[in-house]
C-alpha cells in the first residue's frame, strides 16, 4: 500500500533525549523547532551483499535511529549542526543545486544526499532550513548509520517543503541518492528504514520494490554484538569492488551463455535471462568461473572489449587501481547466499518445531560464506562470531557490509542472560578500549517501526 510515513504527535514531557535536542536548538538558532523526524538504522539478519545484485534481503529495524529537530525559514540556506561535537557545522545554499563531494565523505553530505533525492523528485526550489541531528546509532558499524541520516534528511525535506511522498517512493529515491557519496550500495537500508514495522521483520524484495513481513520464533531473540572495529564505506574501496566483481561475474556468465553481456549488470539478470534456479546458477559457476583470480587482460579477452571499455563501463571512481578480480568465490557466495534468504524465511512461515536450530543454521552458513568466498569479514569479528556461538548463540554472523562492526547472534530465550555475561567477559572485558564500549557495543534488539515526522 502506497502509505507516506505517519505524523506522530509526542510529548517532550519525560522524554530527555527530545529535551535535549529542543534546548540545544533553541540556544543554536533562537527559536523551536517546527517539527521533529527521525529514521532508524538496521540489523541484517540474512542476505549479506546481495542487495546490489537484485536479491532479497532480510532485516529488520533497530531501535537506534537518527533524528532531526527542524525549523523552516526564508533564509535560503540549510543550517545543519550535530549535537555529536565530532560533527561540524555546515551551511549551503539551497537556491542552487546541491553538490555533493565524493572524494570527501564528511558528515553534512549523507545530510544532503536526502536533501537531493527530495529535491530532485520534486523539481522544486527548496525551502531555508535550520537542523540540529542527533544519531544514535552507531557510524561505520553495518547498522546502516549513513541510511538512517540520508532517510531521516529526505524525510525532513520533504516535510519541511510540505510535500507528499509514499515511503515506497522515500526509500526508492533516498537509495539512489546515497549512491552520490560514491557507494553503490542496493536499497536496503533506505528500504528497511522506511518500511520497517514494529514487531516483524521484513523480506525485502527489489525491481519492484516490496517488503512482506517476516514472523520472528518466539524461542529465540537478537544480540547485536559489535567487534569496535569501524569500517567506512564511502571513504575505502572494499565495498565497490565487491560490486565490480559481481557486475563482472555477470557479464562473464552471460558470455559463456550465449547472452549479450552488454546488456546485463546484475546477477540476479543473469539467472532471470537464463530462466534458471539458484541451484543451477551455483553449477554453472562452477562450470564457467575459475578460482584463480581473473586480470584484466583475461576478462577484456573474453568479453571481447578494450582496456578502455572496461575501464569506464565496468570499474568505479574508487576501484581503478583493481587489477585482479575473484568472480567465481563473489558470484557463488550471491547465489549461495540468496538461496539462503528463501530458505529462512521459508522456516520462518512454516514454524517447524526446529526452527529455531534451522535459522541458527542458515545464519552460520552465512557467516562462512562471507568469510571464505567474499572476504568482507575481519579477525576481529570472526573472534567475536566464535565467542557468541561458544556462548550459547545457536546462529552468529556479520551483519551489514563487514570488514569491521557488528555480529548479530541468534540465541534462545532461556540463554539470553549467561549469553551477555559470557560474550562480555570474553569479548569486551579483557580490552580496555572495547569494555569502554561494552554498553553501546552488546545488547539484545526487537524489530522496531520505520521513519516518523513528530509534532509537539
Ligand atoms: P554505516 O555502515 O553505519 O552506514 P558508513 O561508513 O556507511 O557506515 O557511514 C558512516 C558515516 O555516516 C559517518 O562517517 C558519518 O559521516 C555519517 N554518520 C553516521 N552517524 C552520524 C551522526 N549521528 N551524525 C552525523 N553523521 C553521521
Ligand atoms: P551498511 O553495512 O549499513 O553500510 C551496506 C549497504 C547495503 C548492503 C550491505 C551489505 C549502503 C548504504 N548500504 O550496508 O546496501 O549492500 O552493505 O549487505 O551502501
Amino acid at each position: 500500500m502506497a502509505t507516506n510515513p505517519p505524523k506522530l504527535k509526542t510529548k517532550l514531557a519525560g522524554n530527555e533525549r527530545l529535551q535535549n535536542l529542543k534546548n540545544t536548538f533553541e540556544k543554536k538558532y533562537g527559536e523551536s523547532p517546527l517539527f521533529y523526524a527521525y529514521a532508524p538504522g538496521r540489523v541484517n539478519l540474512i542476505g549479506e551483499h546481495i542487495d546490489y545484485c537484485g536479491y532479497s534481503v532480510l532485516p529488520m529495524a533497530i531501535e537506534q535511529n537518527i533524528l532531526t529537530a527542524v525549523s523552516v525559514n526564508s533564509s535560503g540556506t540549510i543550517q545543519l549542526a550535530n549535537m555529536n561535537p565530532q560533527f561540524k557545522d555546515f551551511t549551503v545554499s539551497c537556491l542552487e543545486d546541491i553538490a555533493i563531494d565524493r572524494d570527501n565523505p564528511k558528515w553534512y553530505y549523507y545530510f544532503l544526499c536526502g536533501v537531493k533525492a527530495i529535491q530532485e523528485k520534486c523539481g522544486i526550489t527548496l525551502s531555508g532550513m535550520s537542523c540540529v541531528v542527533d544519531g544514535t546509532v552507531p557510524p561505520s558499524s553495518g547498522l546502516s548509520s549513513s541510511s538512517a541520516l540520508v532517510c531521516c534528511a529526505g524525510l525532513v525535506t520533504m516535510e519541511a517543503n510540505q510535500k507528499s511522498l509514499s515511503k515506497l517512493v522515500l526509500a526508492e529515491i533516498c537509495a539512489k541518492c546515497e549512491c552520490y557519496i560514491g557507494t553503490e550500495g542496493g536499497g536496503m537500508d533506505q528500504s528497511i528504514s522506511f518500511l520497517a514495522e514494529e514487531g516483524t521483520a521484513k523480506l525485502i524484495e527489489f525491481q519492484p520494490l516490496r517488503a512482506t513481513d517476516v514472523k520472528l520464533p518466539d524461542g529465540a531473540v537478537f544480540v547485536i554484538s559489535n567487534c569496535c572495529k569501524e569500517m567506512n564505506k564511502a571513504a575505502s574501496s572494499h565495498y565497490n569492488i565487491r560490486v565490480v566483481e559481481c557486475r563482472i561475474a555477470t557479464k562473464m556468465l552471460a558470455q559463456a551463455r550465449g547472452l549479450d553481456p552488454s546488456k546485463l549488470l546484475k546477477l540476479s539478470e543473469a539467472q532471470k535471462e537464463l530462466r534458471a534456479s539458484l541451484e543451477e546458477m551455483l553449477a554453472l559457476v562452477d562450470e564457467v568461473l575459475h578460482p584463480e583470480p581473473y586480470t584484466r587482460e583475461e576478462i577484456c579477452k573474453v568479453l571481447h572489449i578494450t582496456s578502455e571499455q572496461f575501464t569506464t563501463e565496468l570499474l568505479s571512481a574508487n576501484t581503478l587501481h583493481m587489477t585482479h578480480f575473484k568472480l567465481h568465490q563473489r558470484a557463488k557466495h550471491v547465489y549461495g547466499e540468496a538461496a539462503r534468504v528463501l530458505q529462512f524465511k521459508a522456516v520462518c512461515d512454516s514454524e517447524p518445531a526446529e526452527s529455531v536450530q534451522l535459522l541458527g543454521d542458515l545464519m552460520n552458513q552465512s557467516h562462512a560464506s562471507c568469510r571464505d568466498l567474499y572476504e568482507c569479514s575481519c579477525p576481529e569479528l570472526d573472534q567475536l562470531v566464535g565467542i557468541c556461538l561458544k556462548s550459547g548463540a545457536v546462529g552468529s554472523r556479520l551483519t551489514g557490509a563487514g570488514w569491521g562492526g557488528c555480529a548479530v547472534s541468534m540465541v534462545p530465550n532461556e540463554k539470553v542472560e549467561s549469553f551477555l555475561h559470557a560474550v562480555r567477559e570474553a569479548y569486551y572485558l579483557p580490552d580496555p578500549r572495547r569494555a569502554a564500549m561494552e554498553k553501546q557495543s552488546l545488547f539484545v534488539t526487537k524489530p522496531g517501526g520505520g521513519a516518523a515526522v513528530f509534532l509537539e
